[in-house]
């Protein structure tokens, strides 16, 4: 059976042009430094993000923490959103392999306010740790795919320069936020001294993330992506439909938005379903489900009979993500059979 697959944008498997690249590719030893497509990419990427560098990751996760561990030294304390996803979603590892704390700051929706971060630096005395990094999250997963604005990505950025302390971007939806604000990735990303963003999300590469930043910080983060066995061999097959998903499918995603939403309107119209409109902004949609009386596991169970998949837990709280594999009669399709489930529970 093909499921309607709403659970996320990771889901997304490659597009024939993809696996036609793949078989193609041109490979060497990426760590020897001989991989011609590793290269192809890590240029491209940092050319279309406007940084010095670039380096492939195995995933959005290991592109995070090791940007982490190259900004900071164990001991030291970084500033987060409290439900971002380098302290929800990746086991903990700034405290295990980076050592260092976090300041955990709240949001409005996702998007950090300047003055709180300029208050969570921590002056300088021989009680506090050290803070030496910024981490932001443009879209913002859990917040609902919500983009932080460029003015409030500058001004945060303005005050961490003042601070002299470097901001990190997980961008792991970078072009959707881009895609959003109608500006060039560049605009977004120059806010930031490192951003990660992930080719297989959305953009349905199988495998990858990208990390860019100044050539010395590149060089370094090499060290510690092979520390953490990301010293990836003949890459280039991973590398070439990273390639393709930065040329063809970052100019797509419009579309997805559209399904959003539009998918986003057809759920609040369903009794028991609760969001805010305001945050359906990217390819993401949160709601809160508890008016149906269902938990989002029960939720989801009945779902999957009707062929569509989506993550539900024990509490209330159900995402839905759209991507390229979901087109608007899917999205009609969901909502009759969610109309169907709460009216018969
Ligand atoms: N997010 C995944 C899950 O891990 C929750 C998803 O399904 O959305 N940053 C952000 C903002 C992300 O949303 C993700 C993945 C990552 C980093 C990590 O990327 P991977 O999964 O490649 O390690």
């Amino acid at each position: 059976m093909q499921y309607i697959d709403l659970r996320s944008d990771t889901v997304t498997v490659p597009t024939e042009e993809m696996r036609e690249a793949m078989y193609k590719a041109e490979v060497g030893d990426d760590v020897y430094g001989e991989e011609p497509t590793v290269r192809k990419l890590e240029e491209m990427a940092a050319e279309m993000l406007g940084k010095e560098a670039a380096m492939l990751v195995t995933s959005g996760t290991q592109g995070n923490q090791v940007s982490i561990m190259t900004h900071t030294h164990p001991g030291e304390e970084i500033i987060v959103e409290e439900n971002c996803h380098i302290i929800t979603y990746e086991v903990g590892g700034v405290g295990y392999l980076a050592g260092v704390q976090t300041k955990a700051l709240k949001s409005n929706k996702g998007v950090l306010n300047p003055a709180d971060v300029e208050k969570a630096i921590r002056p300088k005395d021989i009680h506090y740790p050290v803070t030496s990094l910024i981490c932001l999250e443009n879209t913002h997963n859990r917040a609902g795919g919500t983009v932080t604005p460029i003015e409030i990505m500058k001004e945060i950025y303005e005050i961490a320069q003042k601070h002299n302390i470097p901001v990190h971007l997980d961008g792991a939806r970078i072009f959707n936020a881009a895609t959003y604000l109608k500006v060039d990735v560049r605009e977004i990303a120059k806010y930031a001294d490192s951003v990660m963003f992930c080719l297989s999300k959305g953009l349905c590469a199988p495998i990858g993330s990208v990390v860019v930043g100044t050539k010395d910080f590149i060089e370094k983060a090499r060290k510690y992506r092979k520390m953490l066995g990301g010293g990836m061999r003949q890459a280039g097959f991973i590398a070439a439909a990273g390639i393709v998903a930065l040329e063809k499918m970052t100019k797509r995603l419009q579309e997805d938005h559209d399904n959003a939403r539009f998918l986003a309107e057809g759920l609040k119209n369903i009794p028991g379903i609760n969001l805010d409109l305001e945050t359906v902004q990217t390819n993401i949609v949160m709601t809160d489900i508890s008016g149906t009386g269902m938990t989002g596991k029960e939720l989801s169970l009945r779902l999957k009979e009707h062929g569509i998949l989506i993550n539900g837990g024990n509490d209330f709280a159900v995402r839905f993500v759209t991507h390229y594999y979901i087109s608007k009669k899917e999205i009609e399709k969901t909502l009759d059979a969610i109309e169907k489930i709460v009216r018969q529970f």
